[in-house]
């Protein structure tokens, strides 16, 4: 296959370069810089020194012979994106091309008005790109379980059939979001809905958990391949913000009283789910989505899972309720489906003691370079 992936450079971007090329396709990357630029803005660099783009093809060229292409720039700019559709003739586009994080798209106005443009026209970018370049070209977007928010009832993978007053008829399912951040994800996803019933394109839309890890098969080769790992409180995700709390001996940032409950995953999973997604492609006028996690935990027990662990090793790992600064529900029901990427073929890694304790020695080398400061600095939602 021919891959184009839009937000190459990131967590999630980089690994799945190298898995797509290490199993023999043809893979371009595409990236702004926009994650490592905002980093550096707010002094929250990632945890181990990440060569840029340009630089890791490279290297991964160097040691495994596989060349990929690297394109920087802006996927909001369409004469850009539409170029990069005429040259390469993608059979798969891959949109991680987005702003991540939710904490980041709560600080001010202009961050508000970044994420909703960033997320918003990148979309509908890839949506004119494979319409008037090449419209049998799969989409895959990186959706988020945080579209549905936590509702009371059980959350479809995507879907739900509704009966009213003797008529039933399917709907997506309702979502209510609790940042803009994952608001944005909610317009994605109605954005790709219009056009998969307009235009008959093809779309797969994620709907994923927090990621957590910073190893991959490809990854492991090289630590100059390791994906970029942040853990402040901005880009970082909880778990991988535990394991480097616990090896800096910082409290665990457990926000509120900890019942958030959500569906997590393995780096190595999402790299599974979106090969399996491409290999396996959604039928023309097909809007597919699954819902991406392999397992559900409260942040309590994430937390006591490290201290447990952190705890056998050696560390003296503490738990901290602080002051929840955003607004969520800290008790409610949880009770996701996600068996479509278990019946596409996905074999998944669960959170097993070894997992955790591989991460905490894959942090521990780098523990001087730790800034305790963009650990907790309180965005708050209010
Ligand atoms: N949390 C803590 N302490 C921390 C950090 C987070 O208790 O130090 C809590 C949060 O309040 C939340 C839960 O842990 O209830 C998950 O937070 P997170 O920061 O790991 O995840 P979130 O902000 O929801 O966003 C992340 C990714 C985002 C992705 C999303 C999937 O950054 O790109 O869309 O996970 S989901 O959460 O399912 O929406």
């Amino acid at each position: 296959m021919n891959i184009l992936i839009l937000g190459g450079d990131g967590y999630l971007g980089w690994p799945t370069a190298m898995y797509f090329s290490n199993r023999g396709h043809e893979v371009t990357a595409i990236d702004n810089y926009f994650r490592r630029n905002a980093a550096l803005e707010l002094d929250c660099e990632p945890l181990i020194p990440t060569p840029n783009l340009v630089q890791r093809a490279k290297i991964w060229e160097a040691v495994t012979g596989k060349k990929t292409n690297v394109h920087i720039g802006d996927v909001t700019d369409y004469e850009f994106l539409s170029s990069l559709f005429k040259r390469y003739d993608p059979d798969t586009v891959i949109h991680y091309a987005e702003q991540p994080s939710a904490p980041y798209s709560m600080i001010d106005r202009d961050k508000a008005a970044l994420t909703i443009k960033n997320n918003l026209i990148s979309t509908l970018n890839i949506t004119y790109a494979v319409k008037e370049v090449c419209p049998d070209c799969h989409i895959i977007k990186i959706g988020t379980m945080g579209e549905y928010g936590t509702p009371n009832i059980d959350i479809e993978e995507g879907w739900i059939e509704i009966e009213h007053n003797g008529q039933k008829d399917t709907f997506l399912f309702p979502r209510q979001a609790s940042s803009l951040y994952h608001t944005t994800k909610i317009q994605d996803t109605d954005l790709l809905w219009f056009y998969v019933r307009t235009w008959g394109i093809r779309v797969t839309d994620l709907m994923q958990g927090p990621v957590y890890g910073l190893s991959s098969d490809e990854a492991d080769i090289d630590e100059r391949l390791v994906p970029i790992f942040n853990y402040d409180e901005i880009f970082g995700t909880v778990l991988n913000r535990f394991i480097v709390q616990a090896i800096v001996g910082y409290p665990l940032t457990v926000y509120g009283n900890g019942g958030q409950t959500r569906g997590y995953l393995n780096l190595k999973d999402t790299m599974q789910c979106v090969y399996l997604s491409a290999t396996q492609p959604a039928e023309p006028g097909e809007l597919r989505i699954f819902n991406q996690v392999t397992e559900t935990f409260s942040v309590n027990e994430l937390a006591e899972k490290v201290r447990t662990v952190g705890n056998e090793l050696g560390y003296d790992v503490r738990v901290n309720n602080i002051e929840n600064p955003r607004k969520e529900k800290e008790e409610h029901y949880y009770n996701p489906k996600y068996t479509g990427l278990l019946d596409l073929g996905l074999n998944p890694h669960y959170l097993a003691e070894e997992v955790l304790e591989g991460m905490l020695r894959a942090v521990e080398p780098y523990k001087d370079r730790i800034n305790k400061d963009a650990i907790f600095r309180g965005i708050k939602w209010l």
